[in-house]
């Protein structure tokens, strides 16, 4: 018996596979394309965990299997290289994050490499190649030239000791996902991108895609469009308007206050400020989440101010309260505490009037139903009463049908070292505000006598990209918000035409990279376009993206959002770049927990390669169950993939040149056409499955027959790649099967030739006949009719009933 040596097969596989470049991407003109994707990862000190395998795997998978099935295959891997933990890294150690996300990269390329993903390699990228700044900086300077992006005083959430800016989703309670520093809402000059122009597109593009529902709905969801009316109500005594966005016109009439958000420009401004300024103050400390949940104690504070009712014209109080969002809708509301929870309760803790409007059930009541106490609308229902409403007012020039969204701009600025520099330059200005002329005081030098004109803004010329960062070891975050990069100033500072301009100090959100990385494996290294229309034709857009569902949301809405922009700037074809998305499941710890290192649960991928090899590593992962299925680790179970690694293996080795017979000849074509059918369903643990049965069936058999083996190794590769080779190397073939062709199974030989039934007489078992599986009726009774068990319980009987199942039995009632 030839003995499988897992870590010199694997090792020599890999070596050929690499060398031979068994996996460069081509197009060729006359076969259809594949691009296979997986979402980069950020490259980690902690290196590979068991989850990336998973996806990873089954990418691989589908690359190898398209590529078989005759598609020209794109399978391309790199680096999401910049963010925070390196620059903190960085910060603690003085270690450059250049120098850590280089070591980390090698160490992931290594970890990858030995799992024998068929990657090609010669694409590879990571974000902070400055060849790949470039045109991530290109692309900013598209939107900037667009209108779509812009600097605005962003309230936003500043954490001190960590000296950013942190998205909603980073803070919890107030403080910061990563470290629980403080955080507190304030104004700072940023970036932001004007996604909101593009909810629309954004929303309308998700209908035609083939991604799990759960994701389209968190899309959909997260961009909130809200159909409703605006209306205004005059401030009392004021020519100031009071405009709230309302989505139930239809309950006007019972009104009974109006409130703002703490935020609300006009807060300030209409009497019991010191109050008002206090509850402000406090507002600011908590999140949205929080402000907003139903079972919270309302909260807020009387302004001095009553508003004017539209309709009845009658005084309504002002009030400020937390529960309403500065930045959705108009920031203001009209409370209807009999239709509305939070108003309900809000109007309950403060002893506001609550007048039903809407006939039905208990107070608060929110669903739609018949007008009362409404005046001209009475007895219209909800849906006319809206439209009758929204007109009224439109009549009154008081209110108009408006839609809103819950998607907000994106703010595009960190306050970080590590990122992109957003390339962009601004004027200095002398004390009279006039360019400073270069000899007149350097800013470098000192803080005094200039000034930074923000309301200029100019891109860097594209022969200037990319603009890249400064050498420095100062990369800590200070007490600017500016960022450190403001405080190197021999970077920030120079002097163009005789006068001194200033750099953008603010760099790229680590979102940036990973909005365009899948343009850029089409055509990576270009040095004249971002993507040439020739190689965005040839592979894009992706037809195949997996990973996790973390990123639902946030990941690929920027990227479908920067994609939408580039094809109306008709840069790229395709409207949307990701046909088809999969999750895979999260893989748990053994103790069907979370991996996570406190808990010490956490499996490590070179172990397992280290002890079983790269092959079952992959196919464990891939039998544990559906790919999008939450799974926990068990690596005892390990052994068993191992096992029928070696049967397969043994089955190959002593293959014989005889005739196939009817029973193999049946299972390998049942076999061709599970396994064919279940990878096209992503079904990987059943075609694995089918594998075993097959591979046990050939390897019981004393000369298993040539072309079951030939094809078992073919159906094997695509999970089990090295596998795959050896057995083809030994059933005699000298190159790669890399580039077979798929297997092809004949539906006719996928039916048994026969099958054994069973006859019962009055219910008891008396006979097996062997027949076709679709033998004609007559033809099962004649068999069933000989047998001599049949005979002795029918003679001398009235055969009343016969009842024939094909394929399964045929029941005779005899009296
Ligand atoms: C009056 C009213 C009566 C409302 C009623 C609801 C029921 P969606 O569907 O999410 O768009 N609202 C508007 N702006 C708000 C803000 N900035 N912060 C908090 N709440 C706000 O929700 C729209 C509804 O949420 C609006 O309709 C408004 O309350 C509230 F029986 O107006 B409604």
């Amino acid at each position: 018996r030839a003995a499988y040596d897992v870590a010199q097969v694997e090792e020599k596989w890999q070596r050929f596979w690499d060398d031979d470049k068994t996996f460069r991407s081509q197009r060729n003109a006359d076969r259809d394309k594949k691009y296979i994707l997986d979402m980069f990862p950020y490259p980690s000190g902690s290196g590979l965990h068991v989850g990336h395998p998973e996806g990873y795997t089954a990418t691989d998978i589908m690359a190898r299997y398209w590529r078989m099935k005759g598609f020209d295959v794109l399978h391309p891997m790199g680096w999401d290289a910049f963010g925070l933990p390196a620059e903190q890294h960085a910060i603690n150690t003085g270690t450059h994050p250049r120098e850590t996300t280089l070591k980390n990269i090698g160490t992931f390329k290594r970890q990858l490499k030995a799992l024998g993903l068929s990657y090609d390699w010669d694409r590879e990228l990571s974000t902070t190649d400055p060849d790949y700044v470039k045109w991530t900086q290109w692309i900013f300077l598209q939107l900037f030239e667009a209108g779509l992006a812009e600097q605005k005083e962003v309230p936003v959430n500043w954490c001190p000791a960590l000296g950013t800016v942190l998205a909603n989703e980073e803070v919890i309670d107030g403080l910061s996902e990563r470290g629980d520093h403080p955080v507190v809402r304030a104004p700072l000059r940023q970036w932001v991108l004007k996604i909101t122009e593009y909810a629309d597109k954004l929303l309308a593009g998700l209908d035609g895609l083939d991604w799990p529902a759960g994701t389209l709905r968190s899309q959909r969801e997260w961009i909130g469009r809200s159909e409703g009316t605006s209306v205004k109500f005059q401030v009392k005594g004021s020519s100031e308007d009071v405009e709230v966005f309302t989505t139930r016109p239809d309950t006007l009439m019972g009104a009974t206050y109006v409130v703002l958000a703490p935020e609300h420009p006009l807060a300030l401004k209409l009497g019991n400020e010191d109050a008002v300024k206090e509850y402000a103050d406090a507002a600011a400390r908590k999140s949205d989440l929080d402000r907003t949940a139903d079972a919270k104690t309302k909260t807020g504070v009387p302004t001095a101010s009553f508003a004017v009712h539209p309709i009845s014209g009658e005084d309504v109080p002002i009030w400020v309260a937390d529960y309403v969002l500065g930045a959705y809708g108009t920031g203001a509301v009209m409370a209807v505490p009999a239709h509305d929870t939070r108003d309900y309760a809000f109007a309950e803790a403060f002893g506001l009037p609550i007048v039903r409007v809407v006939d039905g059930g208990d107070l608060p009541y929110t669903d739609p139903g018949v007008c009362v106490n409404s005046g001209e609308f009475d007895g219209l229902k909800t849906g006319k009463a809206k439209k009758a409403v929204t007109y009224k007012l439109s009549q009154l020039e008081r209110g108009e049908k408006k839609v809103t969204y819950k998607l907000r701009d994106w703010v595009f600025s960190r306050q970080r070292y590590w990122g992109e520099p957003i390339p962009i330059t601004f004027p200095v200005l002398d004390q009279n505000g006039a360019p400073l002329p270069e000899g007149a005081l350097d800013p470098r030098v000192t803080d005094e006598g200039f000034e930074i004109d923000f309301s200029k803004p100019e891109a860097v010329p594209v022969s200037q990209l990319p603009l890249q960062l400064p050498e420095t070891d100062d990369y800590a975050p200070g007490e600017d918000p500016a960022g450190c990069l403001a405080r190197i100033k021999d970077w920030r500072f120079y002097v163009e035409d005789g006068h001194w301009r200033a750099r953008e100090t603010n760099t790229m959100p680590q979102w940036a990279g990973s909005c365009w990385y899948y343009l850029r494996y089409a055509d990576n290294g270009n040095d004249a376009e971002f993507i040439s229309p020739q190689s965005d034709e040839d592979w894009l857009p992706v037809d195949l993206y997996v990973g996790g569902a973390e990123h639902a949301v946030l990941h690929l809405l920027y990227a479908r959002f920067w994609h939408l922009f580039l094809h109306d700037q008709k840069k790229v074809q395709a409207p949307e770049p990701f046909k088809k998305l999969v999750h895979q499941g999260l893989i748990l710890g053994a103790d069907g927990e979370k991996m996570s290192k406190s808990r010490g649960n956490v499996v490590n991928p070179d172990e397992v390669i280290a002890e079983h090899g790269a092959d079952a590593l992959r196919l464990y992962e891939m039998f544990m169950g559906p790919l999008e299925a939450v799974k926990p680790w068990q690596t005892a179970q390990v052994s068993g993939v191992v096992r029928f690694r070696d049967r397969v293996f043994q089955a190959c080795a002593k293959a014989a040149d005889v005739a196939i017979d009817e029973e193999t000849e049946v299972l390998l074509h049942k076999s061709m056409r599970k396994v064919t059918t279940d990878i096209d369903q992503l079904g990987f643990n059943t075609a694995i499955s089918q594998l075993m049965v097959l591979s046990k069936h050939l390897e019981g058999m004393k000369e298993p027959p040539r072309e079951a083996c030939e094809k078992l190794a073919l159906m094997v590769s695509p999970f089990a790649p090295h596998l795959g080779e050896e057995c083809w190397s030994v059933l005699g073939h000298s190159e790669s099967l890399a580039g077979h062709a798929w297997v092809e199974w004949d539906e006719a030989k996928c039916v048994d030739a026969t099958v054994t039934m069973a006859v019962q007489v009055n219910g008891k078992v008396r006979a097996k006949i062997s027949l076709a599986p679709d033998a004609a009726e007559d033809d099962a009774r004649a068999l069933a009719f000989a047998e001599e068990g049949v005979q002795k319980f029918t003679e001398g009987k009235d055969v009343k009933k016969v009842i024939y199942v094909p394929g399964k039995i045929l029941n005779i009632v005899a009296k």
